[in-house]
């Protein structure tokens, strides 16, 4: 039955982060189909299907019981408790008035709008935009800084080398490897599962077809990384399994080597680079044999390596895994330094890539025109915190913290406002996230499904999917314009975000300037003005809105690639001076060495983790990001599904470590450390390295009464800890854990079965 009210929509295109697609009605089911210019599509479309009219919708506006029947207050109830089905108007009355509430006793800095999250694609109803912006006109919040995605990369590039988009977005391109690059030396790889994903959305992935093209050019591509995957398999990539979390030891080693055979460069150094005279002596002692013991790739490995690297267009890049760990910020400098000493930084198709191959948007240049998009409306609170310390705030309010070279201190937060994310996939060790989220008055969520987020809210609004709703779709670096078109009218009794912030916002006597007078449909033809504008001054053919909406699309014509700041830095350094302190690549940096941080010295260096293996957790986690889905979304849909195994995650595991637990493929597994337990379903692979096993984050959390996931979540065993002083990042990839097999009946899984929610009115309205 088609669900739509106003006319029965059979083919329509939308867009989602991962894809361009067509969805089409056949057999009484939608069928997505991916755009016909894409040539390699996304697997993960699959999951759109069930995204509409899964149970684990939420169907009306529920209330966590206590909350409802009790008032705001800290509660270590969240999580386990009941919910109660109110009407909206009811609801939207008691949170009005609480958002009042907390401003009048506690301040506007009391509330937490951080929100971390990537919501979905289209640039309208972007759930955190329509957030900040209704926060922000209320009053103000307290805001996050910087990504769970780079946090370490996003605080230390700017401080050695450049803006973070226009020194790792916007500097080699896909084309550029394609035509140019003779060695790729890739720290984490480049794995095709993780560039099917681009924030915005992506209407051709390229990236195969482009590391194809250099491979069938005589391209020769390292891979540096504990899973074989990284790389894919067209590339015959040569594979150093590194132990985890050691790369920076290789890449000064490998200075080191090219130092040894004077082959390092020493003008680009002398002219654009500050700070080798500290790196050097520090270079010394970091020999081959010195790396071999920390890394676990033999010295004559290393010396082979490092006789290639630089003899031909060499591309050094690192994954967003290697900062998303302890001492973060190192990988990142090592590798920049790496290819300074190769001299290759500013060439085309060389030097360092931060995040290429991480992304679908990294590698492609520019549009010509800026995209749609909704504008951030001033915060009138200063206050903010690096985004992966949420749960150190909760818990350490008024307590001092680190950052950035400041001495600063945490907020008391009473009410945390989340919408387009889960933090009850997303951050690290859940079940002291969930310690924290007890500490708060009230925690607010929009979500259109019953994630472990909303089962921890007290207030749990049901906000429409993307698929029910009208928008664009579009990123900086992609060359679609989408009108994305509805495939349905809001299921059940569920709401858009901008609708109910316009509810709201109308009680709190803020409309006007929330919604500036314009329904959502106005809004896109607004934001739709500065892109046909700018076609426009360009000369280039500029449809209006309504001839967009109408042809569905609009291909934006390209910027150069002509490598950005970096190659106007190299080909004259005084002109274009980088916007460090030097104005040079700092390969080492006066600023911070001055900070004084024993977890982030001056230079790129060796430091050993206070997380690592041990006699009691013997094995190294990584937890990288899912090949079936986008982090925790539609983790029902029938793909994510399928590759699970007895409904559980898919670790994967060596066969030596295996067999020494006694563990054959497809036995149920349970992984843990001091901080929790995860069972999932064992995967025995030897394209992993001997003491490292992998399980993917995404699956929905789905705790036993001791916070043990039944379903495979990683977050249960990760450390939410800083990935140093300077940038405060996440460092959810790695942990150490211990793993066994489960004997007995395993738990069923019951993640995408809703809570039981009572209470009279099912229908959603008031
Ligand atoms: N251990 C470990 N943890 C990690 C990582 C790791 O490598 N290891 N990686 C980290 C990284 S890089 C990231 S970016 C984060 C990702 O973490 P998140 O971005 O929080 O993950 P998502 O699953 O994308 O969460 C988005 C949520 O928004 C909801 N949503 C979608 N559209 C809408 C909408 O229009 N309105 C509303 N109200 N809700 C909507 C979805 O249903 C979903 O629940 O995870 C981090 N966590
Ligand atoms: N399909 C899919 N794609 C995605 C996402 C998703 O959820 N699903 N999320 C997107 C987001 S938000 C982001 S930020 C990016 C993240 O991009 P990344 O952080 O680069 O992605 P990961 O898959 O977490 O890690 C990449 C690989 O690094 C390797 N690795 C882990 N630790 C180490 C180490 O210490 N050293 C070395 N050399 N290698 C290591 C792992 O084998 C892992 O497969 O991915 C994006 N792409
Ligand atoms: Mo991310």
């Amino acid at each position: 039955m088609c669900r739509v009210s106003v006319e029965c929509v059979t083919d329509v295109t939308h867009s989602a982060h991962w894809g361009v697609f067509n969805a089409r009605r056949e057999d009484g089911r939608w069928r997505v189909r991916p755009h016909a210019g894409d040539p390699d599509p996304s697997p993960v479309l699959d999951n759109i299907p069930d995204a509409l009219d899964h149970p684990a919708r939420v169907a009306a506006p529920a209330v966590r019981r206590s909350w409802w029947e009790n008032g705001p207050g800290p509660d270590d109830r969240r999580g386990t408790d009941e919910y109660v089905e109110v009407g909206w108007d009811e609801v939207l009355d008691r949170l009005a008035g609480e958002l009042s509430r907390v401003r009048t006793d506690h301040g506007d800095a009391a509330i937490y709008g951080g929100s971390y999250g990537w919501a979905s694609a289209g640039r309208f109803h972007h759930a955190q935009g329509q957030l900040h912006r209704f926060l922000a006109v209320t009053g103000g919040y307290t805001q996050s800084v910087n990504t769970y995605s780079g946090g370490a990369a996003e605080v230390i590039l700017p401080r050695i080398l450049g803006g973070f988009d226009a020194v790792t977005r916007y500097s080699v391109s896909w084309d550029q490897v394609a035509a140019h690059t003779d060695t790729v030396l890739a720290f984490g790889g480049m794995a095709l599962k993780n560039s099917t994903v681009a924030s915005g959305g992506v209407s051709r992935h390229v990236e195969r077809g482009a590391m194809r093209s250099a491979r069938a050019r005589g391209t020769r591509f390292v891979l540096v990384s504990p899973l074989r995957p990284d790389l894919p398999d067209d590339v015959d990539a040569q594979w150093l399994p590194i132990e985890p979390g050691t790369d920076v030891a290789l890449m000064l080693a490998l200075m080191h080597e090219v130092v040894a055979a004077g082959r390092h460069d020493r003008e680009f150094l002398a002219t654009h680079c500050a700070g080798w005279e500290t790196l050097e002596p520090y270079l010394a002692s970091r020999t081959p044999e010195w790396a071999a013991v920390i890394t676990g790739i033999d010295a004559a490995t290393i010396r082979e390596l490092a006789a290639r690297l630089g003899t031909g267009r060499t591309l050094v890049t690192c994954a967003q895994s290697l900062q998303r760990a302890e001492h973060g910020e190192q990988p990142v400098w090592g590798g920049m330094a790496l290819a300074a000493v190769l001299g290759q930084i500013g060439l085309p198709g060389g030097g360092f890539c931060y995040g290429l191959g991480s992304l679908g948007h990294y590698g492609r240049p520019r549009n010509a025109v800026p995209v749609p998009t909704l504008k951030r409306t001033p915060n009138p609170v200063r206050e903010y915190i690096p985004v992966a310390r949420v749960a150190d705030m909760l818990l350490h309010p008024g307590e001092p913290y680190d950052y950035n070279g400041e001495r600063r201190t945490y907020p008391h937060v009473r009410l945390a406002y989340w919408i387009g994310g889960n933090p009850f996939h997303h951050h690290q060790d859940l079940n002291r996230l969930r310690r924290a989220v007890g500490r708060l008055d009230t925690f607010v969520v929009h979500e259109p499904f019953w994630t472990a987020t909303a089962r921890h809210a007290d207030v749990v609004l049901p906000s429409t999917t993307t698929l029910e709703r009208e928008d664009i779709g579009a990123s900086g670096s992609d060359p679609l314009l989408v009108a994305m078109k509805p495939l349905s009218a809001p299921v059940g009794g569920s709401r858009d975000d901008y609708a109910i912030f316009t509810e709201l916002a109308e009680r709190l006597g803020h409309a006007r300037e929330f919604t500036e007078g314009r329904t959502a449909r106005e809004w896109l033809g607004h934001l739709y003005l500065r892109t046909q504008k700018a076609l426009v001054d360009r000369g280039d053919p500029a449809p209006d809105f309504d001839d967009f909406w109408a042809a569905g699309e609009l291909e934006l014509p390209p910027g150069p690639d002509d490598g950005g700041v970096l190659a106007r830095f190299r080909a004259d350094p005084e002109g274009h001076r980088l916007p460090t302190p030097s104005g040079l690549i700092e390969i080492a940096s006066s600023t911070i060495a001055g900070f004084g941080y024993d977890d982030c010295p001056g230079h790129p260096a060796w430091l050993e983790p206070v997380e690592r293996p041990d006699a009691r957790h013997p094995l190294w986690l990584v937890a990288n990001q899912p090949s079936t889905r986008l982090h925790s979304q539609l983790d029902f849909g029938a793909h994510s599904r399928g590759a699970k195994r007895g409904g559980r995650e898919v670790l994967r595991m060596h066969p030596d470590d295996a067999a020494a637990r006694g563990i054959t493929d497809g036995d149920v597994v349970r992984m843990a450390n001091d901080r929790g337990a995860a069972l999932a379903t064992a995967r025995v692979t030897d394209e992993i390295r001997a003491g490292v096993v992998q399980l993917p984050t995404g699956a929905w959390w789905d705790p036993e009464p001791d916070g043990t996931c039944r379903h495979g979540n990683p977050n249960v065993v990760t450390r939410d800890a800083g990935s140093s002083k300077l940038a405060q990042g996440c460092t959810g990839q790695l942990c150490a854990v211990q793993l066994e097999r489960f004997d007995g009946d395993p738990p069923p899984v019951r993640a995408h079965v809703p809570p039981p929610v009572t209470g009279p009115r099912r229908d959603g309205t008031a």
